[in-house]
């Protein structure tokens, strides 16, 4: 829970009509951002974005029913940052540390078009890989959603990390949905050893358990959804990797904050930098991680 004088600090970022801070579930901070086009939530736990709707549509990002809302647990759904590394790590919480980190909230501002920009802050972590730079996430709500995840090395050191913005997408049905952009892109299948593979098919399609880390791959992939009669976008920079996946029925029984059904009516297509894509950033060098969500009739 945040003390009473850190709500109070923070509600002097609130923008009327705009942006209102309050305590969200688990009374973690939560930013709620309302615009012309779309409304959007942002928990500091995380700098976890965990909702985005458009005016008049189903939301865009999916959020289980069972996500725990704890300082020492990962959000389930949104957009969780997985930031230094990405995966399982001995001793260490899987997909790294920043998406169980309060970060700090460095500004709000609302544009004369009616979009609004948030801009946080990674803590510098003691004891920590040495990201003495800054780490900063800028999210853009408007009629889409943009999403930058800033890198600044101003140590004197080399520094090596992974990042992935692991988005998930609210479908109707995902036996329905297709996937399409990665056609003839390399790929490691994570349900068959990490066997490297190419994609043959022109959309990918679902029928089980799904998780691939494409290589090498700056393409925007679209996602069809009949069911909700909707195209989602998904365009992306500063990224070589993306990764599709759906938990499916075992992997879906396994997670205690997912629901077993709830497999169903999401589907990840995660953009960032990994494995072989890791980013090694030189001293006094920044780059920047974007993906810009959209939607549209189909
Ligand atoms: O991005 C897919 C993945 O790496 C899967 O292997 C699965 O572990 C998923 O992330 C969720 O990871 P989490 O640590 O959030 O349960």
């Amino acid at each position: 829970m945040e003390s009473t004088e850190n709500l109070r600090l923070l509600k002097e970022h609130e923008i009327t009509g705009a942006v209102a801070i309050s305590p969200g579930q688990g009374g973690l901070p939560r930013l709620v951002i309302t615009t012309p086009f779309s409304q959007a939530e942002i928990y500091l736990h995380g700098a976890h974005v965990t909702a985005f709707q458009k005016n008049g549509e189903p939301p865009l990002l999916w959020m289980s029913a069972k996500s725990l809302f704890a300082p020492d647990k990962a959000i389930r759904g949104g957009v969780p940052i997985c930031f230094p590394w990405f995966g399982p790590r001995t001793g260490a919480p899987a997909h790294g540390y920043a998406r169980l980190t309060e970060w700090n909230l460095v500004a709000t501002s609302a544009c004369p078009d009616g979009r609004v920009t948030v801009r946080l802050r990674l803590p510098d972590k003691v004891g920590e890989a040495p990201y003495s730079g800054s780490v900063e996430y800028i999210v853009t709500v408007g009629s889409t959603l943009t999403l930058e995840l800033q890198v600044n090395n101003h140590s004197s050191e080399s520094v090596i990390f992974e990042e992935m913005l692991h988005t998930y997408f609210t479908v109707g049905d995902i036996t329905g949905v297709s996937v399409k952009g990665l056609h003839g892109v390399h790929y490691l299948d994570k349900v068959a050893g990490n066997a490297l593979k190419n994609e043959d098919d022109d959309v990918i399609r679902f029928t089980g358990e799904t998780d691939r880390v494409y290589l090498e791959t700056t393409h925007t992939v679209e996602i069809e959804d009949p069911k909700l009669r909707r195209i989602i976008r998904v365009e992306k920079s500063g990224s070589a990797s993306t990764v599709v996946w759906n938990p499916w029925v075992a992997k879906s029984k396994a997670m205690a904050d997912f629901g077993d059904e709830e497999f169903h009516h999401m589907v990840c297509v995660e953009s960032g930098n990994v494995g072989p894509a890791q980013t090694t950033l030189a001293p006094g060098v920044a780059n920047t991680l974007k993906a810009v969500l959209a939607s549209r009739p189909a």
